[in-house]
């Protein structure tokens, strides 16, 4: 172990100033508590693995799929050890502003995954380009390019939760025969859906204090557009503190979701994993985390398990030490492209021949279209404003469409509404690879988002003649309108009872597991990682009560 629990916590506590009682370690217990009362407590578990090692359980990745898994497994009592590409960013030191994470409106360095320019989700403003170079760093978001798509994800302990929103959305019941077709939707909605919300600690804004704070005066306005146009509008729960917000509003603690932090990480106030998952994970003194570590090959051993490869990298990207590994068992959790991207090349390249062609299919975007609108004068939507959404306007029956009222926490009025849409598309792509590059590419066309944007367009297109507003075509280009050529969202490319079995075991291996986004068919027609761990829930019991 590179550092202590004792010298991990108090770093965690004095960095955010925090005053906390030992019964936190708990964890899920004091979620909804005391301000903030979830310290990174994950840290606890930091490690570094040993060339050679001989592990029971081995997790790639610290996302949402792979801290269930080494929750579940820990408590049953099985030592597992989780490698993580990105940082352990609980250890990191602030930066010179003094934070962790940067603002929205201020990114840097520690912003973007290994590049020299940022590649900010709305490039422009105004229709100026708001990108700027940076160095290259081990940053916390990841915009992955592919041909015909970006995919933003969460690099370090704690996946996309570092980085995302936060709305943690249950599906609708009667959508969820189409999310997962062989899942019992009996089962998910009675045990394992509640038991991620909890674990999660997924909690819905105040209506009272919504109605009356500055910072939501956005989403009253996307309310009253969506209502005037006769759509259904609706609060969308969030892992937030709500409490620790109202806080922040009423000037009693540091503000971050309210001062511009989400997407780069937020400093306080969101229950990210590694406050809530992996803390209860390290709690049970079972489960250890080598992060700055990336999985990159797996293999039958002749003595059995599995030899795995890991890169240790330092923090510009470079491989300092190139480790081998034995684990009894593998979970692949490195999110829906870090998990197909790894079984495509390890089939292709003749490491785990035995996989299924099934293997890197069945990829979607979960409809990701992003878009703004004008609005008049007389509707400002705030100059400041919360950067966690909290409501959604429900077209998905009528248009194949929902969309969340985001914010454009710009800093100043922008007299503009900005969404994002997740779409009923049927477009599905595959990775392949490419032995020319050594790489996986992935066959997605942005020609294909045209699907997205005639379903987002039946609930825009309506709001705009209603209210007599245009779209913003400032925001993503000059003269662009719509955000079409990047998700949040990516999932499939290892699709449950197809590329594994309905329980996740990858065909064709046994001790081989699926655990993340990877799993769902491309669409779960909300935001998807309510679904993601709630399906994790469901299969890491089945694997602990028959393979373990
Ligand atoms: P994920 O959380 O991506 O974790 C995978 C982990 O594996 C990452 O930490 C990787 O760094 C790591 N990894 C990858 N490859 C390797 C390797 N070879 N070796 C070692 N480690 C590796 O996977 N979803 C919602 O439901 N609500 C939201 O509000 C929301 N907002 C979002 C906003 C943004 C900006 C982004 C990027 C995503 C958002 N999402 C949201 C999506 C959500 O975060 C995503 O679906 C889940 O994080 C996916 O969970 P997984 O467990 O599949």
């Amino acid at each position: 172990m590179s550092n202590t629990p004792r010298e991990d916590r108090s770093r965690g506590l004095s960095r955010r100033g925090f005053v906390l009682g030992a019964g936190s370690l708990a964890g899920v217990g004091m979620l909804g508590g005391a301000f903030g009362a979830s310290p990174t407590w994950a840290s606890a578990a930091a490690s570094s693995i040993g060339n050679g090692a001989q592990v029971p359980v081995l997790v790639i990745g610290t996302g949402y799929g792979g801290s269930v898994a080494a929750l579940r497994l820990a408590q049953a009592g099985i030592n597992v050890h989780m490698v993580e590409m990105g940082q352990d960013w609980a250890t990191v030191a602030p930066g010179s502003d003094g934070k962790i994470h940067p603002k929205i409106t201020s990114p840097d360095h520690r912003a973007f995954w290994m590049r020299t320019r940022t590649k900010q989700p709305l490039s422009n403003f105004l229709g100026f380009p708001i990108d700027k170079d940076i160095t290259k760093h081990a940053g916390i978001l990841d915009a992955e390019d592919f041909a015909g798509i970006s995919v933003y994800q969460g690099r370090g302990v704690g996946g996309g939760s570092l980085v995302n929103g936060g709305m943690a959305v249950t599906p609708k019941r009667e959508n969820f025969g189409a999310v997962l077709p062989s899942v019992d939707a009996a089962e998910m909605y009675s045990t394992y859906y509640p038991r991620a919300n909890a674990a999660l600690g997924v909690g819905s804004v105040d209506p009272a204090w919504f109605e009356r704070t500055s910072y939501y005066q956005y989403s009253r306005v996307g309310r009253k557009h969506a209502q005037r146009s006769g759509f259904a509008w609706t609060f969308v729960p969030d892992v937030y503190d709500w409490n620790y917000m109202m806080a922040e509003d009423n000037g009693s603690v540091p503000k971050s979701a309210l001062a511009q932090e989400v997407i780069y990480g937020n400093n306080y106030g969101k229950k990210t994993l590694p406050k809530t998952y992996l803390a209860q994970a390290a709690a049970t003194g079972k489960v250890t985390i080598s992060s700055l570590h990336r999985a990159t090959s797996v293999r039958p051993a002749a003595a059995g398990g599995y030899d795995v490869v890991l890169e240790q990298i330092n923090t510009a990207g470079d491989v300092v030490a190139t480790k081998t590994v034995n684990a009894g068992k593998v979970f692949f959790a490195a999110g829906s492209v870090g998990t197909s991207k790894l079984l495509v090349k390890l089939k292709a390249t003749g490491a785990l021949p035995a996989l299924n062609g099934e293997v890197g299919q069945g990829w979607g975007d979960n409809g990701n279209v992003m878009v703004g609108r004008a609005n008049h004068m007389w509707d400002p939507t705030g100059d400041v404003q919360s950067t966690i959404p909290c409501s959604g306007i429900d077209n998905w029956d009528a248009g194949g469409a929902f969309a969340e009222v985001a914010p454009l926490p710009a800093g100043l009025e922008t007299f503009a509404s900005f969404y994002l849409a997740i779409t009923k598309t049927q477009r599905r792509a595959a990775f392949s690879y490419n032995s020319a590059t050594g790489k996986v590419d992935l066959s997605w066309q942005t020609a294909w988002k045209q699907d997205s944007i005639t379903m987002a367009k039946t609930i825009f297109d309506k709001i705009n003649r209603t209210e007599g507003t245009i779209y913003r075509t400032d925001l993503f280009g000059t003269n662009k309108i719509w955000g079409d050529h990047l998700t949040y969202h990516p999932l499939g490319g290892a699709v449950l009872n197809k590329a594994t079995d309905n329980y996740g075991r990858l065909h064709g291996y046994n001790g081989l597991y699926v655990i993340d986004g990877s799993l769902i068919p491309g669409n779960t027609s909300v935001n998807p990682f309510v679904t993601i761990t709630a399906l994790a829930e469901r299969n890491i019991e089945r694997i602990i009560a028959t393979d373990l």
